[in-house]
């Protein structure tokens, strides 16, 4: 059975405080609690501070291109669904460059957990307004304020019927240590956007602002997370500052569900051995 230190590898270069830090613990925690081992596990990264994610998990890594996580890592699970597949991203990396990439993702469904540091503003490129920067937002790119709508990742998923959206938050590791351990364990595409602040850049959206204002609508009774018109109302409602599962569509059907004739045996776990035969044959048809 897989412990903690079985998921560490060198120490984190992330500035000290940093919220990805909390990121990574609960990832680590996740795949404990879940059993799962570090060769079980694939993590997909970015570009981006976020995108160090995939050096520092202790299980399989790749450290993709700018906002190509998303297909990488589909590829990943395509070739071998026997492997836990995450993907791990920031709001530059994902929701910039790598925006085409997500909302297909939602739409073709393939079951792989997309985690999102999401700390308003490109931390590696030492603060520039990001795509889910607030209006008004000064950064070195927009000194006098930030002109542009920002994204909000949780209505887009929702608009999309994405079959999982959570958020949570870097101060709360348990929250989001089970927030994350759901989405594993739903079949399909989930989103997990995590508020994860960039303590060296952005002053605005930090520990002690989320702590005074996060609504956690896990503590709500009567918050109903399989009602996707509910949860879009409640985003709006609280201007996106929530924590906890969002929605959860248990029915909706993954890609390899629904694609016909998608084999059940990995491709990696077929013993496969050609003939000397088999192989002449095969090379034939490529003279
Ligand atoms: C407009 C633009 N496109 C692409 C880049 C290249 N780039 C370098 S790092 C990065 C992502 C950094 O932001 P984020 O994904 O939020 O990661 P963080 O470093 O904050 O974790 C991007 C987009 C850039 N700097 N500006
Ligand atoms: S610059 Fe910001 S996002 Fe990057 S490591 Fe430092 S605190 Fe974290």
């Amino acid at each position: 059975m897989s412990t903690i230190q079985d998921f560490q590898t060198e120490r984190a270069t992330w500035c000290p405080g940093c919220g990805d830090f909390g990121v990574l613990n609960a990832m680590q925690k996740a795949a404990v609690n879940l059993g799962l081992e570090p060769e079980q596990v694939v993590i997909v990264s970015g570009i981006g501070c976020s995108g160090k994610m995939s050096q520092h998990f202790g299980g399989y890594g790749l450290h993709s291109l700018h906002g190509r996580s998303l297909p990488t890592a589909q590829a990943v699970k395509l070739a071998n669904r026997s492997l836990t597949v995450l993907a791990a991203g920031g709001d530059g990396d994902g929701y910039g460059i790598g925006m085409g990439h997500f909302i297909h993702a939602i739409r073709r469904n393939v079951d792989i957990t997309y985690v999102v540091m999401d700390n308003h503003i490109y931390g590696l490129t030492t603060g520039q307004a990001s795509p889910t920067s607030d209006v008004g937002s000064r950064t070195k790119t927009s000194p006098h304020g930030s002109v542009e709508e920002p994204i909000v990742p949780l209505q887009l998923a929702l608009a999309q019927n994405c079959g999982f959206v959570a958020q949570g938050f870097s101060g709360n590791i348990k929250q989001l240590t089970s927030l994350i351990e759901r989405a594993i364990l739903h079949r399909g595409f989930s989103l997990v956007n995590v508020f994860s602040p960039c303590v060296t850049f952005n002053k605005v959206q930090t520990y002690e602002f989320y702590k005074r204002h996060l609504v956690n609508l896990d503590d709500d009774p009567d918050y109903n997370p399989n009602d996707r018109i509910t949860a879009l109302h409640r985003v709006a409602k609280a201007q996106n500052i929530v924590t906890g599962l969002i929605y959860e569509d248990p029915e909706r059907a993954s890609f390899d569900q629904t694609v016909y004739g998608y084999p059940d045996t990995p491709i990696a776990a077929n013993n496969w051995v050609l003939s000397r035969e088999d192989t002449a044959e095969i090379l034939a048809t490529f003279r």
